[in-house]
C-alpha cells in the first residue's frame, strides 16, 4: 500500500494504543477514588480503543501493508478530581480527532480512496467520543462539589458503562 498512508496508519494505531493506556489508567484513578461507576464506564472506554487500534491493524493487513508497532509513552497517572480527568479524556479525543482529519486528507491526496473510506467511520465515531465525554464533563460541572450528586452520577456511569458494552462488540464486529 501506499508508504506514506501505512506510516500514517501506524502512527495511529500507535495514538489508539497510548489512548487505551491513558483510559486505562484513569480507570485506575476512578478505582482509587472509591467511583466504581466512572472507572467501569472509562474501562469500556479503553476497551473501545483497543478495538479501534486493531481495526486499523486489520485494515492494514488486508491492504497487504505492514503493522509496525512502536512504543507507547506512560501514562499520567493522577489527576485533581473526576472533572479534571474526563477534561483530560476530551482533550485526547479532541487530538485523536485532529490525526483522523489529517489522515482522512493524506488520503485523498495520495489517491488512496479505500483508506479514506475506511477511516469515515473514525471520522463519525469522533463525534460520539467527544459527545459523550463532553455530557459527562457538563454533568460533573453542574454538580460541584455536592457528594450525593457525585454519587449518583457515578452510579450513573456505571449503568452507561454496562449498556454500552453491547453497543461496543456489535461496533467490532
Ligand atoms: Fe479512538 O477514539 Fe477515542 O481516542
Amino acid at each position: 500500500m501506499n508508504e506514506k498512508v501505512q506510516a500514517a496508519l501506524n502512527a495511529q494505531i500507535n495514538m489508539e494504543l497510548g489512548a487505551f493506556y491513558t483510559y486505562l489508567a484513569m480507570a485506575a484513578y476512578f478505582e482509587s477514588e472509591a467511583l466504581p461507576g466512572f472507572a467501569a464506564w472509562m474501562h469500556h472506554h479503553a476497551d473501545e480503543e483497543m478495538m479501534h487500534a486493531m481495526k486499523i491493524y486489520d485494515f492494514v493487513h488486508r491492504r497487504r501493508g505492514r503493522v509496525l508497532l512502536t512504543a507507547i509513552g506512560a501514562p499520567k497517572t493522577e489527576w485533581a478530581s473526576a472533572l479534571d480527568a474526563m477534561q483530560a479524556a476530551l482533550g485526547h479525543e479532541q487530538k485523536v480527532t485532529a490525526s483522523i482529519n489529517a489522515l482522512v486528507e493524506l488520503s485523498r491526496a495520495e489517491g488512496d480512496h479505500a483508506t479514506a473510506s475506511f477511516l469515515q467511520w473514525y471520522v463519525d465515531e469522533q463525534v460520539e467520543e467527544e459527545e459523550i465525554v463532553d455530557a459527562a464533563i457538563q454533568k460533573l460541572r453542574r454538580i460541584g462539589d455536592f457528594g450525593p450528586g457525585l454519587y449518583m452520577l457515578d452510579k450513573e456511569m456505571g449503568e452507561q458503562a454496562g449498556g454500552e458494552g453491547e453497543a461496543g462488540e456489535e461496533d467490532a464486529s
